[in-house]
């Protein structure tokens, strides 16, 4: 008996594998290309972005724009002087400067907080915060409704945006170039965009974060503040 029972445990055990893989064989479907697998997250995908959606409050904030090292037509920046140009710009929609922010010295790359750091305090210790107050870049702005049926935008500026960016100069500013975004273009989150240098004056990148402004103020402002 010690000797037969090896034997059949083997003999069991080489019939499960056999019939296993007979059913795998026989009833399993055929294996799916891994881009069509649901539900497996493809590490090189780029994140989801939401559209914004129709007839809704936004919050845009530039939170940075680069420019050339010279400015539009090959010239230095501060004539005479070999420091870096003064950013500012300003933001228009529906034909009116409804942005305008400080001047970012000497440098090729600004950037703008979202908030200012006492009204940040304040909501990070449980104060009160009015959005009027706490923004100090960026501006609210409507997403144009959709349109009817067969027509179109009554006003296609309406899903308009145009960042204008000038070096700050005592007398003449110099200007560095204009960008129209388009809202359609944009999702909510961080976008950044590129420009060549035909496209935008000497307008190089725009880093723009869009927030949902109908959320509690001060959800939105963690979500502005966020790095
Ligand atoms: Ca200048
Ligand atoms: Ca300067």
């Amino acid at each position: 008996m010690k000797t037969v029972l090896p034997w059949i445990v083997g003999l069991c055990t080489v019939g499960l594998v056999a019939g296993a893989a007979w059913v795998g064989v026989t009833y399993l479907p055929p294996p799916v290309p891994a881009a069509q697998r649901a539900g497996v997250p493809d590490p090189f995908a780029p994140p989801d972005r939401a559209p914004l959606k129709p007839d809704h409050d936004y919050v845009v904030l530039i939170r940075a724009i680069e420019v050339a090292p010279k400015g539009p037509g090959d010239k230095t920046w501060e004539r005479g002087f070999d420091d870096g140009p003064d950013l500012a710009y300003d933001l228009s929609w529906r034909g009116n400067v409804i942005f305008s922010s400080d001047v970012k010295e000497d440098t090729l790359i600004g950037r703008w907080e979202a908030v200012n750091v006492d009204v940040w305090d304040s909501v990070q210790n449980g104060g009160n915060v009015d959005l009027g107050q706490a923004l100090n870049n960026g501006a609210v702005v409507r997403t144009p409704a959709l349109p009817e049926e067969g027509g179109g935008l009554k006003d296609i500026s309406d899903g308009m945006l145009t960042v204008r960016v000038w070096d700050s100069d005592l007398f003449d500013n110099d200007e560095a170039g204009e960008v129209t975004l388009l809202m359609s273009d944009l999702t909510e989150g961080d976008s950044e965009l590129r420009f060549s240098v035909d496209q935008a004056g000497a307008i190089r990148r725009i880093s723009v974060r869009v927030t949902d402004r109908e959320v509690p103020v001060r959800n939105l402002i963690e979500m502005l503040r966020a790095p």
